[in-house]
């Protein structure tokens, strides 16, 4: 029997995840969307679906075995631990929480409840070059790395987007996918603010000496731009140029970019979705970022804010990670 997926949230995100559910997902269903704007959570629906306009409702709904969060930020840390309370798999838009006390409240409620239930979106981990760049630095293909370079910039960032949401909701994605990528804890960060605060430029360095620098670049005006190359010492590997379109015009040859993540990073929504829905169906856990995961971004990006204010290089500090996540 397919898995009923309710998806909370018809944005950007809420949308795709249930295109994705529609159009893409074998052995599941979307059964369940909601949004504070019914007709914006009917549209997102597709006529297939229940409509709710209370989350909770759609958690504890019997119609619904599962549970997609892509609603804004500030509510991840209720809605995630309303899915743990329902014991229900969830797949939480990252951040997981906004701040790191919010994420260990959602990390102790996972432990006391005894079983892995949530996975947070950090879809990087599911994108075709991400997943052959760290399977080539697993095989030594580039000898031990050194240097880990990271590029994340967006066209341009609504006026409500703040400074620090620049690092709590845009750099995560970085912290995530080095840890990841490097199979390392990240140890120190130092973060510089370019005129205007944006772009920011944060370089970290991980308990085995690599070095991860990243440019945060909010409105870089020509499109959505993200790349990464790791320096190993006997070779590098980095993600290709995105490539949407390729123009033969006025005498050049030219590539264009996307306006936003969801085209660059489509193929990594769908195989996060697969991924997780085979997981939840078959009542295991899955092996996307889990709610350690969620915590540990979450820490780092507030204290990589605190170090911006700062202006110095700070030591990060984390709690001891439960044995549940060993
Ligand atoms: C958005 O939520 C994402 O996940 C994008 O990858 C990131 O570039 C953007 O800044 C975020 O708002």
């Amino acid at each position: 029997m397919n898995l009923a997926v309710g998806v909370i949230g018809a944005g950007i995100m809420g949308t795709e995840h249930a295109r994705i559910l529609c159009e893409d997902t074998p052995g599941a269903r979307l059964a369940a969307i909601c949004d504070a704007d019914e007709s914006r959570a009917r549209a997102a629906g597709r006529g297939q679906s229940q409509v709710f306009s209370d989350p909770h409702a759609l958690i504890f709904s019997d119609k619904v075995d599962a549970v997609v969060i892509a609603a804004p930020d500030s509510t991840h840390k209720e809605l995630a631990l309303a899915c743990i309370e329902a014991g229900k798999p969830v797949l939480c838009e990252k951040p997981l929480a906004v701040t790191a006390a919010e994420a260990i409240e959602v990390v102790e409620a996972e432990v006391a409840k005894g079983r892995k239930l949530v996975q947070v979106g950090y879809m990087r981990r599911f994108d075709p070059p991400y997943v052959d760049m760290r399977r080539v630095r697993e095989s030594g293909g580039i000898g031990d790395p050194v240097i880990l370079h990271n590029v994340h910039r967006n066209a341009v960032v609504p006026e409500w987007f703040t400074g620090a949401m620049s690092v709590t909701n845009a750099f995560v994605h970085e912290i995530d996918i080095s840890r990841w990528l490097l199979g390392a804890e990240m140890i120190s960060a130092q973060a510089h603010c370019g005129v205007g605060g944006d772009p920011l430029l944060v370089t970290m360095e991980t308990d085995r000496g690599e070095i991860v620098s990243t440019e945060v670049f909010m409105n870089c005006r020509y499109g959505y731009h993200v790349h990464a190359q790791l320096v190993g010492r006997d070779g590098t590997i980095e993600t290709a140029v995105p490539i949407t379109t390729l123009t033969n015009a006025s005498g050049r040859h030219e590539f264009g970019f996307p306006d936003n993540w969801v085209p660059r990073f489509r193929t990594a929504y769908a195989n996060q979705m697969k991924a997780w829905v085979a997981a939840a169906a078959g009542g295991r856990a899955s092996d996307g970022a889990n709610a350690w995961d969620g915590y540990v971004t979450t820490s780092i990006a507030e204290q990589v804010v605190a170090a911006l204010e700062m202006q110095s290089r700070v030591r990060l500090s984390l709690m001891t990670r439960p044995s549940f996540y060993d």
